[in-house]
């Protein structure tokens, strides 16, 4: 082999070796929580271990439906945050894989529910009650009453006042949906979400949006999740946060290993150290006040305590199965999603 072959070849062997070394060292993450708590993970994380994490965040239904589009050339490694319906859906569908962290040890029985649910793969990181915030400067300017009850959401005085997610993209508004069909029975849940439509001036993207639009101004009130309400009112928005009072549901904000995963070394330690207290704890510094399901993580005293709030026997597996939750949101956009605007 001439001598310039030979220099050619060692370039190329250590190119090659380079590139794999420098894969080695990445990690794809999809993130369905809040923008900002997306951020801080990617960041600590990266501090943590020099792994480079490359983060997208798009809401729970719209990183269900990546993950399922790319199913057959999985792009990304870990699912990390969003409400655990659609992940015990991507379990049941065999788009994650199965992972059991030396970690779990002080887990939460809410989290762990989940694990043993998708037979492992997927686990909760969080929990938090559906409610909603309304803009209480708007609310005395307009003379309204403060709404309590879902029963409220409906009346003729808050035409047009509401915003609420889309139940397609937002795990947050599939939790609204989910609750109402468990708090109401089917027809009835149906019957009040197109009453609800009345009063509803647009159906967002994201599930916090709407309560986001109310701290602004835009809308009078937001249904979203009571933690997402409390985080716009510690940004100095004049907002309440409400538990309804007949009862609400709940998420457990979940992670799961994507199947196929290419540096699946990194999406373990990723998943090991987003268990851990120390990184759970830090969501309240960027006013994510979820409740953790690291036991001895710290909890910001901002954090809606769940044992002061009426919640329903929120059924998981059942509005997490992939037939149940494909025909509830089908059912939506035919009954309601299609309604024409007011
Ligand atoms: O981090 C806030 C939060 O409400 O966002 C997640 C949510 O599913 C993402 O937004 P979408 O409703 O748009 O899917 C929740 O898990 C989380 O508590």
């Amino acid at each position: 082999m001439s001598p310039l072959r030979r220099l050619s070849l060692l370039v190329a062997l250590t190119l090659a070796t380079a590139g794999a070394a420098q894969a080695q060292g990445r990690l794809t993450l999809y993130c369905s929580s809040d923008e900002a708590w997306c951020q801080q993970a990617k960041t600590e994380f990266e501090k943590a271990t020099g792994i480079r994490v490359d983060m997208t965040r798009k809401s729970s239904g719209e990183t269900y439906a990546q993950i399922k589009a790319e199913g057959s050339n999985p792009r990304g490694d870990v699912w990390w945050g969003g409400t655990g319906d659609p992940h015990l859906q991507a379990a049941e569908e065999n788009l994650t894989q199965v992972y059991v962290s030396p970690n779990r040890r002080r887990i939460a029985e809410f989290a762990i529910n989940q694990a043993k649910a998708s037979k492992d793969r997927t686990i909760g990181i969080y929990s938090g009650a559906l409610g909603w915030g309304y803009n209480d400067e708007m609310l005395k300017k307009e003379g309204l009453p403060a709404p309590q009850c879902w029963a409220d959401l409906i009346k003729p005085i808050y035409k047009g006042k509401i915003q609420i997610a889309n139940p397609n993209s937002s795990g947050t508004a599939y939790t609204a949906l989910a609750t109402l069909v468990q708090l109401m029975g089917e027809k009835d849940a149906f019957n009040y979400l197109k009453a609800l439509h009345k009063n509803v001036n647009q159906y967002t993207k994201s599930g916090s949006a709407p309560v986001k639009a109310a701290g602004a101004g835009e809308t009078l009130i937001g249904i979203v999740f009571m933690h997402d309400a409390v985080s716009v009112a510690d940004a100095g928005r004049p907002i309440k946060t409400v538990a309804p009072c007949e009862g609400t549901g709940y998420e457990i904000g979940s992670m799961s290993i994507i199947r196929g995963a290419r540096n699946l070394e990194n999406a373990k330690k990723f998943y090991d150290w987003a268990l851990t207290a120390e990184s759970q704890g830090r969501a309240k510094d960027v006013k994510s006040y979820q409740v953790p399901s690291n036991l001895d993580a710290a909890v910001s005293p901002l954090t809606p305590d769940l044992s002061r709030i009426k919640l329903i026997n929120y059924d998981f597996a059942k509005f997490g199965s992939s037939a149940e939750r494909r025909r509830l949101l089908k059912k939506w956009d035919d009954e309601v999603g299609s309604l024409p605007n007011n």
